[in-house]
This record gives structure tokens, sequence and C-alpha cells, in this order.
């Protein structure tokens, strides 16, 4: 019987709930078509056509040093890299397959490399995995155009024996947990309605994740897609229950609760365009402004958020995305106390921006301009002790002017006569309770 352990699982997510943002890389031979990491599997790349990627990859930019540095100073707090996506292509030196870096022209284990440098930065490391393979000759592909599991149509097996499959996929998970000193995250990508848990043999494989990493936290898709918050939500924790409920794209309107109401860990994973993997063509970048934005609205409902990039068949993460990343930094360099270790505030979202909350400081993230003082619904008068501008610490008065009288249940952040909101795309005033 599998007992969940709580105090265990607080204690291994306490990190992960303080970090708040993380690193998202999609990186792999996709990255050399440069249509996205499902390239293979839209456009019906049989694999005589798509070994020639693997004959050509060879990065010769790629330094991991470079790329946990431009999370680093983004204000990220740990980096997970796609270990190996459902192309199959292993970016690690797997005993279990061919297909993989070290068999390529850059010869290097690119794994291990980039452990290390996210280690040298002072971040968590995670690792993707996919738990589909659309190279081993033994994950199911089917002829049905329409099936979800289809790859190239003239490529459906039949005669496939799926327990070699499943051999092959919990021995290279026994490799990453293995070869790479301690994980921080391993991220399992994905499971279809039909295709999940035991039919993974699940318990087996948590069991021995758990073995050799016994403090990993992992993401819920041995249960999930992108859509489910799975057993844990259920209040029927499954052996292989994930630690957090991924939602892809999308940020859950009220954040993530279990069938109990009680709030759940969680971390949505978002694009900065609207591929994962490297596109070429596609140039539409989402504002900074607005990331950030995201990134506190996740923070106000309980989340994490895991913003991707990227990187091109050299190794490079786009423009585009680095300049991203330089702004989310500047902003992160001043107001990072409202980010890290901050959570929802209890207090219903204002008109012009959203709350985060620690202890007793509560942070007002203001998204727009204002037009006098500022009202600061939800909190009493006789509770605040001070409020200031984060980014700068000067004080703001509590505000005595005559809106005082028209509305005496509420208190007013008072900005002067000139209100001036010093960052155009969130401001934050951090009120300190008493
Ligand atoms: O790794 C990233 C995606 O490749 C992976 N999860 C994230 C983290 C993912 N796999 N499946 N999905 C996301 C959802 C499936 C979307 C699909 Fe499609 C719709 C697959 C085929 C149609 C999106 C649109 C991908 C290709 C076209």
């Amino acid at each position: 019987m599998y007992q969940f352990d709580l105090e265990r699982y607080e204690k291994r997510m306490e990190w992960y709930q303080d970090a708040r943002f993380g690193m998202f890389i999609h990186w792999g031979l996709y990255a050399i078509p440069a249509r996205g990491e499902w390239v293979r599997s839209t456009e019906e790349i049989p694999k005589e056509d798509y070994m020639p990627y693997f004959d050509e990859f060879n990065p010769t930019d790629y330094d991991p040093h470079k790329w946990a540095k431009a999370a680093k100073e983004a204000g990220m707090k740990y980096v997970v890299l796609t270990a190996k996506h459902h192309d199959g292509f292993c970016l690690f030196d797997s005993k279990y397959t061919e297909f993989k870096s070290t068999n390529t022209k850059c010869g290097r284990d690119l794994v291990a490399e980039f452990v290390e440098a996210v280690r040298a930065e002072g971040l968590k490391v995670g690792l993707y995995f996919s738990l589909l393979d659309w190279y081993h000759p033994d994950y199911p592909h089917y002829r049905d155009k329409n099936h979800p599991m289809r790859n190239n149509p003239a490529y459906g097996n039949e005669n496939r024996n799926f327990d070699n499959y499943l051999q092959l996929m919990h021995n290279q998970v026994r490799e990453i947990c293995t070869n790479y000193g301690k994980l921080d995250v391993l991220w399992f990508d994905f499971s279809y309605d039909d295709m999940r848990g035991e039919k993974w043999h699940a318990t087996k494989l948590m069991d021995m994740v758990r073995s050799l990493q016994p403090d990993v936290v992992i993401d819920n898709r041995l249960e999930v897609s992108g859509e489910g918050h799975g057993s844990l939500a259920e209040g029927n924790p499954k052996p292989y229950h994930g630690d957090f409920v991924s939602p892809e794209q999308m940020i859950p309107p009220n954040g993530i609760c279990d069938v109990n109401g009680k709030d759940l860990i969680w971390e949505a994973c978002v694009t900065m365009n609207n591929n994962w993997g490297y596109c070429a063509n596609d140039h539409y970048f989402k504002p900074a402004g607005m990331l950030i934005k995201k990134l506190v609205e996740c923070v106000s409902k309980g989340g994490n958020m895991l913003l991707n990039v990227g990187p091109d068949a050299r190794g490079n993460i786009p423009e585009e995305s680095m300049a991203i990343l330089k702004t989310i930094g500047k902003w992160m360099k001043k107001n990072s106390e409202s980010i890290y270790g901050c959570t929802k505030a209890g207090i219903e979202k204002p008109d012009y921006g959203r709350i985060t909350r620690k202890g007793k400081k509560l942070y007002f993230h203001l998204f727009e301009n204002t037009i006098g003082p500022i009202p600061l619904m939800g909190i009493r008068k006789e509770e605040v002790e001070k409020i200031r501008w984060l980014a700068t610490g000067a004080e703001i008065p509590v505000s005595t002017s005559w809106v005082h009288s028209d509305y005496p249940d509420i208190v007013f952040a008072d900005l002067g006569p000139d209100p001036v909101l010093p960052d155009d795309v969130d401001t934050v005033l951090e009120i300190t309770l008493k």
C-alpha cells in the first residue's frame, strides 16, 4: 500500500515553492528544421527524412554556462532542459540507444555539461524526459491519421512489442537519475487519456526514481497531459502521483485546489512566442511587460512560472528571447522580494493589478498608472505598519486627504500631488502589517 508522506512532501517542495520562477529549455534535432519540436509528427516525416538532422547536428556555439547565466540574470531559480523530447533524440550519453548527441558530430554529452553549468550558477537543475518516443520501433504508432499518437502513417507498427519500449524508457530514466548527480526537478511529458499511469508501469518507475533521487520534484504527467490535475488533486494519491500540477500554456483562473479545497502546488509552463522548440518564422513574442505580469499572476494564485526558450541549431537562445530575459531581469532586480517565497494574499485582486504576500508583507502590484491616491482594499488602517515603494524603499504615507471621509473603511496610499508610478510595467507597493 502506498503511504503519502505529507511531511516529507512539504519538505521537498519548500525550495520549489520559494523559487517561483524557472527556465524551460526545449532543444534537440528539431532546432535544425526550425519549425517547432512537433515537426516530425505534424509533418509526418519518415525516419529516413529525419535522420539527416542527426547527421548534421553540430551545435558549435553550445555553452550551457551562457544559458545558465541568462536564467540567473532574469531572476530564475531553476532550469529544466529536454534531455529527450518526443522525437527520441537524447542529449545525453544513453547506453540504450544510438540516437544520441554523443553519436553526432558534436560528440558531447550535452546534459552532463548542462547540469554542471546550471549548478555553477547556484541554480537548481531539472531534466525533462519524454514518455513518448517516436524513434523507438516498439513505441506505438498508428496508421490512423487522426489518432493522437499518430506519427507518420507510413510508419504504423502494429507488430510492436510495447514491453521492449517500457524497458528502454525505464532504463533511460535510470540513467538520467544515476549519471548526473542530484537532480532537483524531473519533468515527465506526457500521458494521453488511454496511455497513462500503470500503462507506463508507473509505480515501478516512480519507486526507482525515488530510490535514486529521493527528493527530486516531479511533475504530474505520468498521470495526465497538460490538462488534468492528477490523483493528488483527487485526494487519492497514487504511488506515482506528481508533486505539482503542470498546466500548459495557461494560467489557472483561480489557482488549483484539491477536492477538499486545499491549495495545490502548480507550475504554469509557457512559451515566449508560439513554439517550444526553435521556430525560425515565429516572431510572435509576448512583450516582456506582459510576461512580468503573468509571473506576478502565477505567484498571486500560488503557482510557479516555467518560461521557455528554444535555442537554435547552433545552441544560441534567440535574440528576442534574450532581450525579454534582460527586461524581466531588470524588473526582478528591484522587485523579486515580491516574487520569491511569496504566494496568494487571500485578498481579492484590485482593479489595477494583483497582490502577492509573504507573511506580514503584502505586495500590491500596480499594473496601471494612477489618478489620485491608491485604494488598498482588503486591509484595515489599524493593521498598517508602513507602506513603501519596493524598488526604492521610499516611504509612502497613508493618505489623510478628504477621500477618507467619503470612504472611511478604505486605506489609501498617498502618492502626493503629481502621482506617477516609477515602473510603467509593474510598480510594487510593499505594505508591512503590524
Ligand atoms: O514539450 C512541450 C510540448 O511539445 C509538449 N509539452 C510541452 C511542455 C506537448 N506535447 N503535447 N502537447 C504539448 C499537446 C499536444 C498538442 C498537439 Fe499539436 C496538438 C499535438 C498535435 C496537435 C501542438 C500543435 C503541437 C503540434 C501542433
